[in-house]
Formats: C-alpha cells, structure tokens, sequence
C-alpha cells in the first residue's frame, strides 16, 4: 500500500459535519461521485479497436447517474482502516463495473424486461437487445482488467479473487437464477413454504444477489488498505447486516416509493409474484427489520472512530433513503 495514513487528498473528502455529528450522507456520495466518475470515464474510453457502439452502450450504463454506494463502500472501508483513496480506486471501480454490468442484463426482456433505470431508459432500450448483452459482457471483462491492472501486487490476485467470487454461479449470478426460478414457478415447494421459510429463501436470495458484491465492496476497501484480519472481520459484519438492509428497503421503495424519485418502476415486485420482504412479512415489520440491521451493522465499525464515520452514516441512511 502507499500510504497507511489517509492522504491529505482524502482527509479533503471527508465530511466533517453533519446530523447528530454523523457526515452527511448526500454530500459524502456526491464526494465519491466526483472522485471515482472521471475513473469510470477513463475506463471507458477505448481504443484504436473499440467497436463505436458497444463503447458507446459502456459509457452509458456505467457512468448513468446511480448511486455509487459500492465504490463509497470500497473507499469508505478504505479509510475506515487507514488506507487513503488512491490505491482503493481500482477496486471502487472494479465493484461499479460488475454493478453495472448486472444491472443492464437484469433490465434485459428475458429477465425483468424493464424500460427504465438510474431515471433513464434501460441499456436494451436506449441501444439494443445485443449491444445491451455485450455491454454487460465486456463490463465484466473490463472489472477484472482495471482489479488486476490497478491494485497493488501483493492484494491484486487476492482481490481478483474475492470480486471473481462475488459475482459468480454461487453469489451474484446464482442468487438471480433462484430469484428467477420463484418468480417464474420453477421452485414450487417455495411458493408453498411458510413464512418462515420463504423468509429463509430470501435470505439466501439477497445474501447472494445483493449482499455479496456488498461484502465484496468492503473487504477490496479493507485489503488495499492493508486491513488486518480483525478490520476484515468487522467490514465483513458490517456488511452482513447493512446487505440485507439495504435490500429490504430496496423492497419497500418497490412496494411503497415514487417512480420519479427511485428512477425505475415501482410497484413490480408483487404484481409478479415475486417474494419480497414486505410482501411476506408486511411493511411495519420489514421496516423494524431494516432499522434493527441498521443499528448492527452501525454499531460494528463505531469502534473504528471517525475514519469510519461516512460507513455509520451510510448505515442509518440506506433505511431511510427513498432512492
Ligand atoms: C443479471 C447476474 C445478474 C444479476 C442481477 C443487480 C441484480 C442482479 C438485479 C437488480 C435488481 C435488484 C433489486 C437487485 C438487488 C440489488 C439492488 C438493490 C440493486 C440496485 O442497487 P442500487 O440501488 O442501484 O445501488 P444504483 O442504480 O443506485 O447503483
């Protein structure tokens, strides 16, 4: 690693100031933003053999105006351990381009055949079907590219390897395909299931679809900070909890939020039959759910002082967002 201290360049993007003397969250991402996008640009760039519009659809679905809340969590974990923003770039922009990548195939008609995401039109409509599938593609390609590139040597296969495992059969990829064999009938013995049980299986849903590339996001933070394996394990109970937070509030902005605000269409969920926390446990109890995971996962890196105030922050924030 460069530097253990955080550099002077990052201690200028940390917010100082903000509710009950917590950062405030708005400012802080609009910090990552500001910070990881010209990165995310320069990825996309291209070459002398780019196909003009595959290069084209990338630019699009990776600098559309999402949240960025990954490349804040591999930055943020960063800091948290002592490690400045720099030598996490990669990794931030590593976990965004897997982010998005999923994104644009999820979006495709033969999964959720949505027209609208990040408040503009889905990569298939606003391309094609084809150019939308290779976009997610090379996305893929292009995020193990910028790990192995960019990281330092002594984390860059240990990285390649955490990211590789986050998005694979077992975690990103194999939660969509059960998320999919619910919604289209394929695994009856769920859609029969009790309460209890079909909380069971969406817990394993979202800890692979959602949660890992979470998980994911902070440990890439932590080893290119050099974290140590007590630091790892804390990142990787915040991310537990925050993950499946994060989730449960994304179900109850699909049950309960406004179109124009969540930039996506609302509403989707149950009209598909879809298992999602509100529809199985009512909205009261997920929202007790989501603040109690708030608090764990908040409560976990408080001990690690004011470098990981932006991830206390996040945590408090993520359940009451209504984006
Ligand atoms: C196609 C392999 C494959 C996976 C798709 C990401 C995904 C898995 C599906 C999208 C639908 C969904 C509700 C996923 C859960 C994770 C989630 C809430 C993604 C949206 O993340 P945000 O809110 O999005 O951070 P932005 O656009 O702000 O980056």
């Amino acid at each position: 690693m460069a530097s253990c201290q955080v550099s002077r360049e990052t201690r200028a993007v940390i917010p100082q100031t903000g509710d009950a003397g917590l950062p405030d969250v708005r400012t802080a991402i609009d910090r990552v933003r500001a910070f990881i996008d010209p990165r995310l640009e320069q990825a996309v760039a291209g070459s002398a053999d780019s196909a003009p519009r595959l290069q084209a659809a990338l630019r699009y679905a990776l600098l559309a105006p999402g949240k960025r809340l990954r490349p804040a969590l591999v930055l943020w974990a960063a800091q948290a351990c002592g490690g400045d923003w720099d030598t996490a770039a990669p990794a931030a922009a590593a976990v965004e381009m897997i982010h998005a990548y999923s994104l644009v195939h999820d979006d495709l008609p033969a999964m959720d055949d949505d027209d609208l995401r990040r408040g503009i039109p889905t990569c298939h409509r606003a391309f094609d079907e084809a150019t939308a599938i290779l976009c997610g593609d090379a996305l893929q390609s292009l995020a193990f590219e910028t790990l192995a590139a960019g990281l330092p040597g002594a984390v860059a296969g240990r990285g390649c390897l955490v990211l590789a495992r986050a998005a694979g059969a077992d975690a990103l990829v194999g939660g969509q395909a059960d998320d999919l064999a619910v919604e289209r009938g394929w695994a009856t013995d769920v859609v029969a299931a009790d309460a209890a049980g079909q909380v069971a299986w969406m817990e394993r849903i979202h800890r692979r679809k959602t949660a890992a590339l979470i998980l994911a996001a902070l440990e890439l933070g932590g080893l290119a900070a050099g974290a140590d394996a007590e630091r790892l394990r804390m990142l990787a109970a915040y991310g537990r909890a925050f993950g499946l937070a994060f989730q449960i509030a994304d179900d109850l902005l699909d049950a309960e939020g406004d179109e124009a605000a969540v930039g996506k269409r609302v509403g989707k969920d149950a009209g598909r039959g879809k298992l999602t926390y509100p529809t199985v446990l009512g909205a009261a109890e997920s929202r007790r759910l989501a603040d109690e995971l708030a608090d764990e996962a908040a409560t976990t890196v408080a001990g690690l002082g004011h470098p990981a105030a932006e991830l206390v922050a996040l945590a408090r924030w993520v359940v009451a967002r209504d984006h």
